[in-house]
């Protein structure tokens, strides 16, 4: 962990998708296991279930416009060998959670999978290529960090 990612009073909104949930879930474990080494207390944590990564966007946006997270981020799992519209749904969550971002300030962090199959997702869920929900988690606090930093100059 780096020294200088400290997390403590952060709140944090998680929207994550249920589909391709056996991936989702070890994408979120991460996420939930790397804020609280930052120091990200459980009960600053909110997690919403969503359908599917097409639906991430709308749903961090209301965390955002809450008021009442610092950051957010997304997890979802893309797998084109299951989808003929595997562009159309990872473009979605890509661009939507930018536009999040831009549109409210509130760093909202790309954490979706997007592979050619079941066995690339299971690597970066935790396997042998680490875990972009750990990612994420870590882009969230820092990127908040930040801007906290810069709004309090
Ligand atoms: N959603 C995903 O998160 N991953 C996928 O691989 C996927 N596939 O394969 O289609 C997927 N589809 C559902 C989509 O996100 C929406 O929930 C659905 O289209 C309803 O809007």
């Amino acid at each position: 962990m780096r020294g200088d990612i400290n997390g403590q009073g952060l709140r944090v909104g998680i929207a994550c998708a249920r589909f391709n949930e056996v991936i989702t879930k070890l994408l979120l474990d991460g996420a939930l296991e790397t804020l609280a080494r930052c120091g990200v207390r459980d009960s600053d944590i909110t997690v919403a279930w969503v359908p599917g990564s097409f639906e991430l966007p709308v749903v961090a946006h209301a965390f955002a416009k809450s008021g009442r997270c610092d950051a957010v981020i997304c997890l979802g799992a893309v797998i084109r060998g299951e989808t003929s519209h595997y562009d159309m749904v990872a473009g979605q969550a890509q661009g939507g959670a930018g536009a999040v971002s831009m549109d409210t300030g509130v760093p909202t962090i790309f954490g979706v999978l997007t592979t050619e199959n079941l066995e690339q997702a299971l690597n970066r869920a935790g396997g042998k290529s680490g875990n972009i929900g750990t990612n994420a988690a870590l882009a969230a606090v820092e990127t908040a960090s930040v801007l906290a930093a810069i709004n309090t100059a």
